[in-house]
């Protein structure tokens, strides 16, 4: 019998072989390429441990998001006490908010090398969805390189779930390769989207294997919605600015393009494919998501370079159909290279991702609702707003039924500082704060991007500040700068 016919078992009995205390490094990245079928069984055994009084918890580190097979299911059995780099599960994120997993949402970029340096503990166990195991101990990774390379290396026991649903659709889509640590780390060759510089398949030790269960499972994305109109009037203002600074010949030509999560980020992509002036585009960027896919099919995109292929049930059928064809322009790396900071400057990245709130002053809150409670995770968009040729930062002006301004005085919590960002967007405009002090940003903002309704009392606050704050280098009356949260907190509106 083969190695690997002799490693395989039921999700069941690989479950068994994971203890209270290991520290889990599985692969996936928003929703794409995560295991599914270990930790289901693995969920159902803390259940029943719990129940007979045994305690069971283990810590989880990932690419990015899971989905609810493995994020959802470990949560609601009570299997996790500590969860990184990022999160978008409704069942773990309410366990976060109430304090019964601890968690870290960490640059994504960042991840895999906190691991390898050894900053944050090493797996104990890797469990990596993959699509082909090869007799001398290669496997080819399904929907998501993330930090698999990284967990399988480090993580002295390895499990693989043989997921057989997509054929060899991903073989070939991968570029295996992580950068070298410091000191004097030399840089990845990599100067526009489309260059590969590792192999299509990672190298595992076959000694290391404890296990193979075979599973035929999708990734969980839900199905892809088409934008509203506030989604596409911030797309739509979106390719205009970038048109009129290439009319300046401020930005060259053959940049590419990142794109962030969520309604509005698709909203930007379908703007672009819808968009007869746009010329070929490459993606730079760490998920490539269903909006992505109309650019593929009218001709419009070169090549997308990202960590993930986030793609619904019935594309991810399309995508086997199709996957000679779609594979010439797709490049699946691992995040620490997706999101290298060196790389990323090197491409030159159109970056563009959603806030939760931005302030007068430029800040920008990605990921804490009223500062305390924790919405998905900062992600990966700090690694491309801070190191992008120009970078946009965009959301509706209003949230909860004009209850909440996506502007405010002074936001919650900082993701992203006034340093590290370039350019608002809201449906009702933009403003370009590269160049301006703070009280000109502060001015353009309020006339460009706020809803009417919040105007006057962000003027007023304004002025306030100009008077009352300590110096008038960054207006900040500290004594008002939370006042519209805290009237949300009180009354359900912030007016
Ligand atoms: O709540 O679902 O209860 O209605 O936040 O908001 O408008 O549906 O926006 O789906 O585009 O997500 C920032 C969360 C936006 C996402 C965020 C409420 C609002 C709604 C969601 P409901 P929308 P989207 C690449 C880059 C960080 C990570 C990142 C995100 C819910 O884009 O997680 O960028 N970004 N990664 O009602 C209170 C406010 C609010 C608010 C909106 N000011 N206060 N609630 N909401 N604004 C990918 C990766 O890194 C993996």
């Amino acid at each position: 019998m083969s190695w690997i016919e002799s490693k395989k078992c039921s999700a069941a009995e690989a479950a068994e072989m994971i203890v209270d205390g290991d520290v889990l490094g599985v692969s996936g990245f928003t929703l794409a390429g995560y295991p599914k079928e270990i930790p289901t069984a693995l969920a159902d055994r803390a259940q029943r441990l719990h129940d007979s009084g045994v305690p069971f918890k283990i810590t989880l580190f990932s690419g990015a998001s899971t989905g609810d097979s493995c994020d959802g299911a470990l949560a609601r059995a009570e299997a996790v006490s500590f969860r990184m780099p990022y999160q978008s599960n409704p069942a773990l994120r309410k366990a976060i908010n109430a304090g019964t997993i601890k968690y870290i949402d960490a640059h994504l970029g960042k991840m895999g090398h906190l691991v390898r340096t050894g900053a944050v503990p090493c797996p104990t166990i890797a469990i990596v969805e993959v699509t082909a195991i090869l007799p001398d101990g290669r496997v080819c990774l399904s929907t998501s390189g993330g930090n698999s390379v990284t967990y399988l290396e480090m993580a002295p026991r390895i499990i693989l779930e043989l997921n057989t649903r997509l054929g060899d659709a991903c073989v070939g889509i991968h570029d295996v390769a992580l950068p070298e640590l410091p000191p004097h780390a030399r840089p990845l060759p990599i100067y526009s989207a489309a260059d590969r510089v590792g192999d299509t398949f990672v190298q595992v030790d076959i000694n290391k294997v404890v296990a193979i269960v075979e599973s035929s499972r999708y990734d969980e994305v839900t199905q892809f919605v088409e934008p509203d109109d506030v989604s596409r009037n911030i797309g739509e203002r979106i390719l205009d600015f970038i048109r009129f600074e290439e009319s300046r010949g401020r930005l060259p030509k053959g940049l590419a393009y990142q794109s962030g999560v969520g309604k509005v980020a698709n909203a930007v992509l379908s703007a672009m494919a819808a968009d007869d002036r746009l010329q070929q585009i490459d993606l730079y960027t760490e998920v490539i998501q269903e909006a992505v896919l109309p650019l593929l099919k009218n001709g419009k995109l070169g090549v997308a370079s990202g960590t993930a292929l986030t793609l619904s049930e019935s594309t991810q059928k399309e995508f086997v159909a199709n996957s000679s064809e779609w594979k010439k322009h797709l490049i699946i790396r691992q995040q620490e290279v997706s999101n290298s900071p060196d790389v990323i400057r090197r491409v030159g990245v159109i970056s563009m991702n959603t806030a939760l709130e931005m302030d007068i002053f430029g800040n920008v809150n990605s990921s804490l609702v009223s500062g305390s409670a924790m919405m998905n995770g900062i992600g990966g968009s700090a690694d491309f707003a801070r190191n992008c040729m120009l970078g946009f930062f965009m959301t509706p002006s209003v949230a909860k039924n004009g209850a909440i301004s996506s502007v405010v005085p002074y936001v919650s919590h900082v993701d992203h500082p006034d340093h590290d960002t370039m350019i608002f967007v809201t449906e009702q405009g933009l403003a370009d704060l590269r160049g301006l002090a703070a009280e000109d940003r502060a001015r353009l903002i309020i006339r460009n991007c706020v809803h009417p309704d919040f105007r006057e009392p962000l003027t007023d606050f304004l002025e306030y500040s100009l008077k009352h704050a300590k110096g008038v280098h960054m207006p900040l009356a500290l004594s008002r700068a939370f006042e519209m949260h805290e009237k949300f907190l009180e009354t359900g509106k912030m007016l």
